[in-house]
């Protein structure tokens, strides 16, 4: 079953070295462990929910870069956005719907950053899916 949880946990621990933490996570990638966000979803681990409804979900970000800082996620755990399927195109567009929605609710007028992180080298750390939503503050561009 392709959508077969497929990564460990990955425990919140004081080294906060996202690169690290997006290369461990890529060895551990395959592994049939759920991860910590079907955790969320399922409520077995607390998180600050802001929104959910039938297909996603999304919570302030532990670690926040920005003055605001949440995710989006569905709740299909697609492990990463190479692996979604052309027929998740309307579950892809409910995330950026709900997305900018949350962003209008959030007051981040000004505007703001949305971002998907893809495997190592896109220093993916969870692996399931997720839309960092990151404002409030002057972003700089190109990205690290
Ligand atoms: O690096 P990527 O793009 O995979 O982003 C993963 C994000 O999940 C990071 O920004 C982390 O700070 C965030 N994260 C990790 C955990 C966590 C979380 N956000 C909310 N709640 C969390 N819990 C309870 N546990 C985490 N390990």
């Amino acid at each position: 079953q392709r959508r077969a949880i497929t990564v460990q946990n990955l425990c919140l621990s004081s080294h906060n070295d996202e690169v690290h933490l997006a290369e461990e996570a890529s060895k551990k990638y395959g592994s049939p462990t759920p991860t910590i966000f079907s955790k969320i979803i399922d409520k077995t681990i607390p998180a600050d929910i802001i929104y959910e409804d039938n297909k996603c979900l999304a919570f302030r970000d532990i670690s926040p870069q920005a003055p605001v800082h949440f995710l989006v996620i569905p709740r299909t755990p697609i492990p990463r956005i190479s692996e979604a399927h052309d027929d998740d195109a309307p579950l892809l567009g409910h995330l950026l719907v709900v997305a900018k929605n949350l962003a209008k609710k959030e007051g981040l007028s000004e505007g703001y950053r949305l971002v998907i992180n893809e495997g190592k080298h896109g220093a993916q750390s969870v692996y399931h899916l997720h839309l960092h939503v990151l404002g409030g503050r002057q972003m700089q561009w190109p990205p690290g």
